[in-house]
């Protein structure tokens, strides 16, 4: 695997920075080859005393062979990135492993609205926690979030999960993730969103179950207590 910079502080980081690096790997190695080429080509056929130059108009099917073979060769790569890509997309958005808690995540021009279910694990009860720009999850939990947009187009992004998900108004974006290590990740809107796109950001603090427990206890409301 590629050294990254940013952990991979979810279940699928790295499938996403396998797709990243295949995509690398296989690009950088056709830069090359086309370089060798290039320049192996330029000393070879470089001018000689005494020898003219050829024209080469393309029409000797031998000749053409140089881009039809390269070409059959691009297309059995993007097949093969296709694949992979295909298969951790299923995966990230279009299965939805059975959750172990919901939140709800509302975007507004500038700003993030967590909704957390609270002891009942369940959204829209008494005892829901609301917070601003900040987000509890418990690690190893698979978290479904329910995403929606108070007015603009934004995009909910956790950089550490390698999760991005646009949020559309009007329409309600589910989608999940399943924390693994704990810690505080940044969270950031990553579609312009107005002027103060830069600053929509906000942070998720995955905890240990009884730092969750703790956590939501204090903040519980006091009708629910
Ligand atoms: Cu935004």
């Amino acid at each position: 695997m590629p050294t990254t910079f940013l952990p991979q502080a979810s279940s699928y980081a790295g499938d996403i920075d396998f797709l990243i690096g295949l995509v690398a790997v296989i690009v950088m190695g056709w830069f090359f080859a086309a370089q060798a080429l290039f320049f192996g080509f330029i000393i070879k056929f470089r001018a000689k005393p005494g020898k003219k130059a050829m024209y080469i108009d393309g029409l000797n099917p031998l000749h053409k062979r140089w881009v039809s073979y390269p070409h059959y060769a691009v297309l059995i790569f993007d097949v093969i990135i296709l694949v992979f890509a295909l298969k951790v997309w299923t995966h990230v958005k279009i299965e939805l492993p059975p959750a172990n808690d919901t939140v709800g995540v509302v975007a507004q021009r500038w700003s993030w609205t967590f909704v957390h279910s609270g002891a009942d694990g369940k959204l829209d009860t008494d005892d829901d926690v609301k917070t601003a720009d900040e987000l509890h999850v418990k690690v190893g939990d698979v978290v479904h979030f329910e995403g929606s947009s108070r007015d603009v187009l934004h995009s909910f992004s956790i950089p550490a999960f390698r999760l991005k998900q646009d949020l559309i108004p009007g329409r309600i974006t589910t989608g999940w993730f399943k924390a693994e290590q704990t810690g505080t990740f940044d969270i950031q809107c990553v579609e312009i969103c107005g002027i103060g796109h830069g600053m929509m950001v906000a942070r998720v603090v995955v905890e240990t179950p009884e730092q969750h427990t703790a956590w939501l206890a204090t903040n519980a409301p006091a009708a629910a207590h």
